[in-house]
């Protein structure tokens, strides 16, 4: 009975639904022909003006990008049979400059930093005893830090009132941020990738075009200047720079994302002395905080904290320039013969005093 009734239904209306389809095609097609201000074609117009207002600022680019032009210099000229360092590596296999004494010059390098305008941030943390090291930093800091140049001083402590107050030379800045501190000393020490992260983004992309992340328990003690800066740079630690690979500190057990394999890595980097363009230190100061966590979540600390989530990303996102040890030495490995400079060092800590515990072999 109603099977009936369905099939007379479709019967007659079958011809009916075949001509309303049609009829709603050719009208679709012509509306969609004439009308200027149908919303699919309001929306593929969108999309040609972006891409092509997108072009139009690439071309915009040609003749309006920023130009830098070196006045006349007198110097040395570099010979191709007389190499600048012939005792050190200067360049790695991906083509980044490794920073010694000697390799550089550093009049051209000030002339093309100056020109563009640039304000370095350098970034502190002074969390709870570690406060009693900002005096001598900021001092030798004025005195060989970046000189001649914008700086901003990032410090990030728990106690803001015990900041020094060191007098810094124009266009030069210390900017105290407050941060909470964590009990544990390697919580303090790791989440200076989260803190950095964020202040990346909250702040330092829009007041400085380069990062610096230093240790704080330091001391400038010769020359350190624009020579560092590159989009990514890290500064070989100075217990391995002549390590094979099987010696390197690296994380070592495979459920760590901070693991390193046996057959992989360049160097052996330090966490006290990175840096690089403000994007570029987001990038890896949110990948290593991710991974830190990630870590934490199955009750895991990577061997050496950041510093083994850091050279997990280097072996990955090669570094565009590297620092020899110059830049963060330790008078406990002595003073090697290819050494010229002991441009930042460590400050001898009196572990009892300022530490409540720690392990005891060597790391800067
Ligand atoms: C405290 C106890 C043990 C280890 C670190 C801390 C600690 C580190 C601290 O109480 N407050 C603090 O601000 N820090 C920050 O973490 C400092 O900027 C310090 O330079 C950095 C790394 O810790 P260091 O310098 O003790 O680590 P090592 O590997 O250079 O000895
Ligand atoms: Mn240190």
């Amino acid at each position: 009975m109603d099977r009936t009734r369905i099939r007379v239904f479709f019967k007659c209306s079958a011809p009916l639904i075949f001509w309303l389809c049609l009829l709603s095609t050719f009208f679709l097609g012509f509306f969609w022909q004439t009308s200027e201000g149908h919303w699919l074609n309001r929306g593929i117009s969108i999309l040609c003006e972006t891409q092509s207002r997108l072009s139009r600022n690439k071309t915009d680019l040609l003749d309006n990008s920023p130009e830098i032009e070196l006045p006349r210099m007198v110097y040395t000229k570099a010979h191709i049979f007389k190499p600048l360092r012939t005792d050190v590596l200067t360049v790695t296999p991906w083509f980044a400059p490794i920073v010694w004494e000697g390799s550089y010059n550093l009049d051209i390098l000030n002339e093309q930093f100056r020109q563009k305008n640039m304000t370095v941030g350098l970034t502190i943390f002074a969390i709870k005893k570690y406060v009693v090291f900002l005096q001598r930093f900021l001092e030798t800091a004025e005195t060989y830090f970046m000189v001649g140049h914008r700086v901003k001083y990032y410090v990030f402590t728990d106690r803001p009132e015990a900041v020094p107050n060191v007098t810094v030379k124009d266009g030069r800045e210390i900017v105290p941020l407050k941060v909470q501190n964590y009990s544990r000393w390697q919580e303090i020490s790791m989440r200076r990738m989260e803190i950095i992260s964020y202040f990346s983004k909250q702040r330092f992309i829009n007041e400085v075009g380069f990062l610096v992340c230093v240790d704080v328990d330091m001391r400038f003690n010769d020359h350190v200047g624009v020579e560092i800066l590159s989009e990514l740079f890290d500064t070989i630690h100075p217990g391995f720079y002549a390590s094979e690979r099987k010696a390197f500190t690296y994380e070592r057990r495979n459920n760590s994302k901070a693991f390193i394999p046996q057959d992989e890595g360049d160097f052996y980097y330090a966490g006290g002395f990175f840096g690089g363009t403000v994007d570029k230190v987001y990038q890896l100061t949110k990948k290593c905080h991710e991974a830190i966590m990630a870590d934490k979540n199955r009750s895991m600390e990577a061997i050496w904290q950041e510093e083994s989530h850091l050279n997990k990303y280097f072996v990955y996102h090669k570094p565009t320039k590297i620092l020899s040890p110059e830049y963060l030495w330790d008078n406990n490995f002595g003073s090697p013969q290819f050494l010229k400079k002991k441009r930042f060092l460590a400050v001898p800590k009196n572990h009892a005093v300022i530490r409540n515990r720690r392990n005891s072999h060597l790391k800067c």
